[in-house]
């Protein structure tokens, strides 16, 4: 308990020291170009091989008790020359920074950490940007918030890409102390420092945070099309797509702001990068199936005010076979039975067709069109109905096809059954597919 009282004694005196005003802070737009993103643009290619996933690195401890310093000791585990390039390697002596300042800093050891801590005194999207200095180490960002009823950091968010990359990260904050962390995952350096720098939003869209493949907005399965904004020079914004088959996926960014200019950059599961697209310009590449992320930025300009528009659908390959696997219907007829010529599913007027699609290979194929024609002996009517598969292949097609002749019979033990054998086809893009069933009895009455 004392080192606990300690600890929040002279937190609160590093706070009365600095008294700036980080919502003034937050119209600054300064410093940003300071730090180019080491992303070169490569053009999007046009087939990617399947990836397997790595394990990912685990995640940062949930909650850090401030004033528990061996607990903050081990989880740092730095034991040498603290004191060489500062203090700062454990939550209770984090160093108080501002917005829009670069802090400069070094990790001596592997599993080394660093400490900061800054002051958010309204309700504003806070960000921060770690550049590791050199490309042989692998730094990690992690942003927690001070809970001071329980003086515990929780963890609110983090960025922990791979060795190289910069880490960033976005919250949105309200009033109080958040703690941020860079810990080296892999190596050290104290030649080349790492830089942190942090801003804050008063305005921002909806899908924030959203700044890496951590918090990435999830989109599933479904095309969508979202409209955000570019808030600050840092600001990205991550989607995670997934492809349950392989696939043809379109993506478009338009962007009709004169002042900011974005660029697309796709990844996968692993964050290798698939290739770039620049703003308002179509890209189409064939993924297999997995998860894909889908990352927005600015390199050099953007426009808060100008809210660009990502589009992203799927085209998947050709439908060629269906597999029928229930047909329902009114009037109490139902089931797969056999009149004498074989089973076939038994049908009444109003019908919903249920199946599945698959491709040459036997993927399943999400977002397709399937076409089911049937033609009635009523005056030869032809009823052709479309429908989608959904993302795993499966469709379900009503299709009203009204009465039938009675052209059959089937004497039963207690009733005469009368019906028609009617065919019925499955097409996609104009072309018949192979299916399990290419005719129904249709009935029409019965007496007894
Ligand atoms: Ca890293
Ligand atoms: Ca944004
Ligand atoms: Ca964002």
């Amino acid at each position: 308990m004392k080192l606990k009282f300690v600890g929040m004694a002279a937190l609160a005196l590093s706070i009365g020291i600095a008294g700036i005003s980080p919502s003034a802070l937050a119209q600054s737009s300064s410093g940003t170009a300071a730090f180019p993103k080491n992303q070169p643009l490569n053009p999007l290619s046009t087939h990617v091989q399947s990836a397997t996933v790595h394990n990912s690195k685990s995640t940062p401890a949930q909650n850090i008790p401030l004033s528990n310093r061996s607990a903050a000791r081990s989880l740092a585990a730095v034991t040498a020359t603290d004191s060489t390039y500062g203090s700062n390697t454990s939550p209770d002596t984090a160093e108080l920074i501002s917005a829009n300042t670069t802090i400069p800093g070094y990790i001596d050891q592997q599993g080394g950490a660093r400490w900061y801590y800054i002051n958010v005194t309204s309700s504003l999207k806070l960000t921060a940007f770690l550049s590791t200095g050199t490309s042989n180490v692998d730094y990690d960002l992690t942003l927690y918030r001070l809970n001071p009823t329980t003086s515990t950091l929780e963890q609110v968010s983090y960025s922990a890409k791979g060795a190289g990359q910069y880490e960033l990260l976005s919250h949105l904050a309200t009033s109080g102390y958040y703690f941020i962390s860079v810990t080296s995952y892999q190596g050290a350096d104290t030649t080349n420092p790492f830089t942190l720098f942090t801003t804050l939003s008063d305005s921002y869209d909806q899908n924030e945070p959203d700044d890496n493949p951590f918090f990435a907005k999830d989109r599933g399965t479904a095309p969508f099309i979202s409209q955000q904004n570019i808030d600050n020079l840092l600001d990205e914004d991550w989607t995670k797509i997934t492809l349950n088959a392989q696939s043809k996926v379109n993506l478009r960014l338009n962007n009709t702001s004169a002042n900011g200019s974005y660029v697309i950059q796709l990844w996968n599961a692993n964050l290798q990068n698939l290739g770039s697209l620049t703003q308002n310009t179509d890209g189409q590449i064939t993924l297999p199936a997995g998860s894909y992320y889908i990352q927005v930025y600015a390199p050099s300009t953007f426009d808060i005010s100008t809210p660009y528009t990502l589009s992203v659908n799927y085209q998947s390959a050709a439908i060629t076979r269906v597999a029928i696997s229930e047909i329902t219907s009114d009037r109490g007829v139902q089931g797969f039975i056999d009149y004498g010529y074989g089973k076939k599913w038994r049908i009444g007027y109003n019908i919903v067709v249920k199946g599945r699609a698959f491709d040459a290979t036997g993927n399943p194929i999400g977002n397709g069109i399937v076409t089911v024609g049937v033609q009635t002996r009523v005056g030869n009517k032809t009823v052709v109905v479309n429908g989608n598969t959904d993302s795993l292949g499966y469709f379900s097609i009503p299709m009203d096809i009204g009465p039938a002749a009675g052209q059959y019979t089937y004497r039963g033990p207690v009733s005469t059954h009368y019906f028609d054998i009617i065919p019925i086809v499955f097409l996609s893009n104009n072309k018949q597919l192979n299916a399990d069933i290419n005719s129904l009895y249709h009935y029409a009455y019965s007496i007894n």
